[in-house]
């Protein structure tokens, strides 16, 4: 239910408590390209070691989000195991809106099989108009989208109703809302927030750990740090075209069945892009992906 760099917190199946266990160093056995091989969501082994808890072995996973750790290229920073769903949080003001950062989730989320809700938060920040564009280029993905302000309580209630009964991690960038939406949704949580104060280019993030809450009608939410970059891990570039919805089901109509959509000929994703029906700001940011994972993983 906890996971810092060393250090856990587990919950047993039939215990309400909350106990910290180490980690055996075999953990790392099998699973080198990880910096830490645990993930708030893991159903674990454990033993007894003399007064402590030990972590002995991580059960097989359902699902698994993660992204590049920081500063590595090849190594892999687990985010949440074992997830109903991805509550992806974006928003408005400060820190901006970033397309391509909620386009790099939702890429990695689709690659994981995890289900996404978008949020976007901070609604009292922003012109109707500009959130009525970004919501709509989401919407056209059938894509669930909530608009929210944890500053107002605006949308806090649907909120609540996609994580009854589930589990359910949130993320985004540092500073989007994500531990100040969920004291909105349960009161008594009493997650640290950043203060108003304190400024976004400090660098800082307020949540330093993943970590696991119970919600009283049911169900769970993992908060979890914010990054201010996010780089998924592990997609063959190739791939990156078929975790983009819109362009997976046009891509069928290309003349070549593995057009990437950059320059080859008679590209019905380009055509479409010509034509007003796919959003330029994707087209962007797949193409900026698809570069950045030649670079890192080659070209097919
Ligand atoms: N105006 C406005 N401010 C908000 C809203 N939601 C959160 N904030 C403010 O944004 C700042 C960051 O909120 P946090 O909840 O700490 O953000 P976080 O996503 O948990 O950040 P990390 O823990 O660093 O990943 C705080 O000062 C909040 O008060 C909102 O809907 N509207
Ligand atoms: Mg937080
Ligand atoms: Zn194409």
């Amino acid at each position: 239910v906890r996971v810092d760099a060393r250090q856990c917190e587990v919950q047993c199946d039939d215990e309400q408590r909350v106990q910290a266990a180490l980690m055996r160093g075999r953990l790392w056995e099998g699973s080198q390209e990880d910096k830490v091989p645990l993930a708030v969501g893991d159903r674990v082994q454990i033993n007894r070691d003399g007064e402590d808890l030990a972590i002995d072995k991580v059960l097989p996973r359902k699902n698994l989000l993660a992204r590049r750790a920081a500063g590595e290229d090849l190594r892999r920073q687990l985010l949440a195991a074992n997830v109903d769903q991805l509550v992806l949080v974006s928003c408005f003001g400060t820190p901006p809106f970033s397309s391509i950062t909620t386009d790099r989730i939702l890429a990695a989320a689709a690659f994981a099989d995890i289900p996404v809700c978008l949020v976007l938060n901070k609604v009292d920040q922003a012109k109707p108009k500009k959130i009525e564009k970004i919501a709509g280029t989401y919407q056209n993905l059938d894509m669930d989208v909530l608009l929210t302000s944890a500053e107002t309580g605006e949308g806090t209630e649907q909120l609540r109703e996609r994580l009854v009964g589930k589990i359910s991690v949130l993320y985004g960038l540092s500073g989007v809302g994500k531990s100040s939406l969920l004291n909105c949704v349960e009161t008594g949580l009493g997650i640290r927030t950043r203060q108003v104060s304190q400024s976004l280019q400090s660098g800082r993030h307020t949540t330093t750990f993943a970590q696991l809450y119970r919600l009283q009608a049911g169900g769970a939410v993992i908060d979890t740090p914010g990054a201010r970059t996010f780089r998924p891990y592990g997609i063959p570039p190739h791939e990156l075209r078929l975790l983009y919805p819109e362009f997976a089901q046009l891509g069928r109509s290309c003349r070549f069945p593995s057009c990437l959509h950059r320059t080859e000929p008679n590209c019905a994703v380009r055509e479409q892009l010509d034509l007003g029906a796919i959003a330029p700001s994707r087209m962007r940011s797949y193409l900026e992906l698809l570069s950045e994972l030649e670079k890192l993983y080659g070209a097919a």
